[in-house]
């Protein structure tokens, strides 16, 4: 019929066309009235079902065809429960040999078939008797095609790029090729796409869609992609080409799993055939809430899968018994990158049908609250595939409802809003212990607050907070320190009474400053807190470190400017250190490091052996 239609026989392989039965997965095109049709062929066979759901995934109109002398076989019912749960949407139903039957059965097979399909999304579909061998009925099945196709929502070309591979071969003078049936975004020439599950880059050479070569092929198209520098024997079906560098293969996923009322019950545990895209391999069933999961029901499943694919939320998968293999059920990706099922994780089945609602906001919020630490764009990516646009807008509005806060806005990082808030608790609690324990100190030192909060508090989160809290006048976060707004040291009376015999030891000396130690050994309070006090001292500007070992009173310094501006006026601008210290009547020992002092605060610049005052 495909070839009654295209004039394209979709059987390729030698062992089809010498045993007349289809094998695998065949294609056609034809061009109708504007619309371009990509025909997938597959085999009816029950041992080939695994290649007929390789090409049954993007498929988004389908033509079902039931021989008028055979009616409905089994197999009709396990290609149509596949599609069904595959969640296509629209279809046609062809009665073909039409030319082999009576009017009476023709009439008794059409009431079959309405029977079956009444409920189902091919309930209205249009039934078309056709022969292949007549051509009878062959415009009208176009017709309703066209019409099928018409009604489809189109794919959207502006999202991410994927193709499912479903063949993949190498071309005389092209080298290696893969098709399949885009199912979203587009591709071109010189576009880097990442080849999953192996994680390699790889450079497009060239695209035909639809059979013919173009700059871009769209969604929803047959699509053939020339990939460079990879040879076709690495590329196989089940493998999919993406975006670069947006997506995770995974091993594990939550899913929505319905199962067939023919089925039989499946038990928690269980091993089941898993195919997705045109991607086929092992799961392992584990029921959230649940221990079995009864025919006709549905669950929220946690599958660990044995070879790694990429997959996204949203996309379909059928899952086939064991043994005897056959279609049981499938259902809907709700988190593609999902943890491994533990029993202390109450909230993930609320968490999964939130994901099930589809409500971006919601989607956000709650992905955000489940996030350890936060939730950065770069995962919020590879978990929805959501644009930016969509980001954005989820994210506002978001924000705004207070759930959720934006701690970083580039590159984008999310915390849920308790998160946030306790953080700023703690940062002030922090604050608080720190000053009582050391009220000496002018506040905490920001790197001792962030390492205080562990390794939980992401910098972007402890760096908001913070930020929000001082622009709140609750804390103050001058320089490197942060104290509670309007906090001031208080002395005790005898560290207030130390802090003036310090000040006084310098103030007293001038130039001719004693040691540290000295000052510090002669005072009523411990070593500790009267070095606190000589911090204090110096953070004030009273005292003034000119050295690691000197430190001199604020006027002896200005004294001493002074000195050195009266001498340029009376005595030109150069100075030697002899003459220095005559002057100011110090020894070496003190003049050097207070010409360096004075050289870095700029009053003198030095010159050879000599300064020039500046
Ligand atoms: N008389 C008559 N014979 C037909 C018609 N369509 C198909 N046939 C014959 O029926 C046989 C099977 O047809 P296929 O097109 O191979 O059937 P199929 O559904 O593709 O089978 P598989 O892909 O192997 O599952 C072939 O011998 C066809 O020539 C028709 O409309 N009228
Ligand atoms: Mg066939």
């Amino acid at each position: 019929m495909v070839e009654a239609l295209t004039g394209t026989h979709p059987d390729r392989l030698e062992e089809e066309k010498r045993r007349g039965i289809t094998i695998d997965l065949g294609f056609a095109f034809l061009e109708e009235n504007g619309v371009r049709f990509g025909f997938v062929d597959v085999p009816g066979h029950e041992r080939f079902v695994s290649n007929m759901l390789a090409g049954a995934a993007g498929v988004d109109v389908l033509l079902l065809v039931i021989a008028a002398d055979e009616s409905i076989k089994p197999q009709t019912r396990e290609h149509f429960d596949i599609c069904r749960l595959l969640g296509v949407q629209r279809g046609v139903v062809a009665l073909t040999k039409s030319d082999l039957v009576d009017s009476d059965t023709l009439e008794l097979v059409r009431l079959e078939a309405e029977e079956y399909l009444r409920g189902s999304f091919l309930e209205k579909a249009p039934l078309i008797p056709v022969s292949a061998k007549t051509r009878s009925g062959l415009e009208e099945l176009k017709a309703a095609l066209h019409v099928a196709a018409s009604n489809i929502t189109a794919k959207d070309a502006s999202r991410y790029f994927r193709l499912p591979i479903d063949r993949a071969f190498a071309m005389k003078g092209f080298g290696s090729v893969v098709t399949g049936t885009l199912i979203s975004g587009s591709v071109g020439a010189g576009d880097e796409v990442e080849l999953f599950p192996i994680g390699e880059r790889l450079r497009v050479r060239g695209v035909q869609s639809g059979g013919k070569t173009v700059e871009r092929a769209v969604p929803g198209q047959r699509t053939a992609v020339n990939l460079a520098g990879i040879e076709h024997t690495a590329l196989k079906r089940g493998m999919a080409l993406a975006t670069s560098g947006k997506f995770r293969k995974t091993r594990r996923i939550d899913v929505r799993m319905e199962l067939l009322a023919s089925a039989r019950k499946i038990k928690q545990g269980a091993s089941l055939h898993f195919h997705a895209g045109t991607a086929e391999t092992i799961a392992e069933v584990f029921f959230h809430g649940q221990k079995e999961l009864s025919p006709g029901g549905s669950a929220l499943a946690n599958l660990k899968l044995q070879d790694e694919i990429q997959v996204l939320a949203g996309d379909r998968f059928i899952v086939r018994q064991f043994s005897p293999v056959v279609t049981i059920g499938g259902g809907v990706v709700l988190d593609p990158l999902a943890r491994r099922p533990m029993l202390r994780d109450a909230g993930r089945a609320a968490y999964l049908e939130t994901l099930e609602r589809g409500n971006r906001e919601g989607i956000l919020a709650a992905m955000t609250e489940r996030a350890i630490l936060s939730l950065g764009y770069e995962e919020i990516v590879a978990r929805t595939a959501w644009i930016d646009s969509e980001i954005l807008e989820a994210v506002q509005n978001v924000s705004s409802s207070g759930r959720v806060r934006v701690v970083s806005a580039e590159p984008l990082v999310l915390v849920s809003g308790k998160l946030f808030a306790n953080v700023r608790e703690k940062i002030i609690e922090k604050v608080e212990r720190h000053q009582k324990d050391n009220p000496l100190l002018p506040g905490i030192l920001r790197e001792d607050l962030r390492s205080s909060l562990g390794r939980r508090v992401k910098a972007e989160t402890f760096r908001a907070a913070l930020e929000e809290l001082v622009a709140q006048k609750k804390l103050e976060a001058p320089g490197e320190v942060v104290k509670k707004a309007g906090a001031e040291i208080t002395l005790q009376p005898e560290e207030a009474r130390a802090k003036d015999q310090i000040e006084a030891a310098f103030a007293a000396a001038g130039l001719q400053v004693p040691s540290v130690k000295e000052v510090l050994a002669k005072l009523a309070v411990e070593t500790r807190r009267a070095e606190k006090l000589l911090q204090i001292l110096l953070r004030e500007k009273n005292l003034v470190r000119v050295s690691p070992e000197l430190i001199f009173h604020h006027r002896a310094l200005a004294q001493l400017k002074e000195q050195l501006a009266g001498y340029k006026k009376a005595r030109g601008e150069r100075i030697s250190v002899p003459v220095f210290k005559e002057l100011t009547g110090i020894t070496r020992k003190y003049a050097i490091p207070l010409l360096e002092y004075l050289d870095r605060e700029r009053v003198t610049r030095r010159a050879g052996d000599e300064r020039v005052i500046l």
